[in-house]
């Protein structure tokens, strides 16, 4: 009885139990080519697509299965199981070796060195294998994962997206909460995925010095260019007065600044509720939010009770002194 009692009181504190309808989630991934025109050029890209009903993608046809940058944004509730495993058996190496294969590191999640898909460490092979994490309650937010074999070159050519944790209830349905706060409620969400293209990187291989300095021309969210207000990299079509929920999700190898203006230029605050999958033990509201690479903030603004439009937007910046590249758009309605 008294060993018990701890154990009892987290519980009703909500601290301690996995949400009652927990599931398992076996997701398969597979890489692949694609190219993306940016600014009128075409660049190569590699990338994973979900190949969980066979090599040629989920019911594709006709040879493999097509990759996109940033790759399947998957989603999934705190104490579920995720399975996800790579399958890179049948594939022709794109490097030659050491630099031969592909993992999945899931940055900044609590697991296991063996399922952290780093290849340097003990139990991570380079050829296929399969990554198992159970997020904790307290653990919702944004992470990234992305290819950590010949990181510099392989991350740049496209093979990253994000994982989502999310609150259930116990229905086990997700909650439209950042995390079990009801003061997270939102009613919309949307994935931001910032990253940046230097194609000199995308035709260099091995240990070339072109590694060695980064030059990026081209600076995207979720993988498109948006370098204008009137044609955004994103668009939400939202209402008045609802709340929105932005996930940042730093897969740049830059600087950057992230702000919200209406179409006066006037900054918008929103307030941060969580940072690199944790919450902030007092949630922070600002109108300028830095995001360095690898990491994330999930934040929350309500959107005002007059219709207009409102433009989140990066400002990509030089890691030696901060001096702008571009900004990119984002655009919502309401
Ligand atoms: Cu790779």
């Amino acid at each position: 009885m008294k060993k018990t009692a701890p154990i009892l009181l987290l519980s009703a504190l909500g601290l301690a139990s996995s949400p009652i309808s927990a599931v398992t989630i076996n997701k398969s991934l597979c890489v692949g080519m694609t190219s993306k025109s940016l600014s009128g050029q075409s660049v190569n890209f590699w990338g994973y697509y979900d190949c969980s009903g066979g090599m040629m993608g989920g019911g594709g046809m006709g040879g493999m299965g097509s990759a996109t940058v940033p790759g399947p944004i998957l989603e999934i509730g705190t104490g579920d199981t995720l399975n996800l495993t790579l399958n890179v058996n049948m594939m022709t190496p794109m490097e030659s070796s050491p630099y031969q294969g592909h993992t999945i590191h899931l940055h900044g999640a609590d697991v296991q060195t063996s399922e952290d898909g780093v290849p340097e460490t003990n139990g991570n092979t380079v050829m296929g294998d399969t990554y198992t994490w159970s997020p904790s309650v307290g653990h919702e937010g944004s992470y990234p994962y992305h290819c950590h074999v010949h990181t510099v070159k392989h991350l740049e050519m496209g093979m990253y997206s994000a994982i989502i944790v999310r609150p259930r209830d116990a229905s086990g349905n997700f909650l439209n909460r950042l995390n079990q706060d009801a003061a997270t409620t939102y009613n919309y969400s949307q994935v931001y995925v910032l990253s940046t293209v230097d194609p000199a990187y995308h035709t260099a291989t091995g240990d070339s010095t072109v590694f060695a300095d980064y030059n990026p021309q081209y600076f995207l969210l979720s993988g498109r260019e948006g370098k204008t207000t009137g044609a955004p990299a994103l668009t939400l079509a939202a209402a008045r007065n609802k709340k929105v929920a932005l996930r940042l999700i730093g897969m740049h190898s830059t600087n950057s600044t992230f702000q919200i203006k209406d179409t006066n230029g006037n900054l918008k605050p929103f307030t941060v509720y969580i940072r690199d999958g944790r919450a902030l033990p007092t949630p922070k509201t600002v109108t300028s939010l830095d995001i360095s690479p690898g990491q994330r903030a999930d934040l929350l603004f309500t959107l005002p009770s007059t219709s207009g439009t409102w433009y989140p937007q990066v400002v990509y910046k030089k890691l030696r002194d901060n001096a702008p590249y571009a900004t990119v758009y984002g655009k919502i309605t309401f």
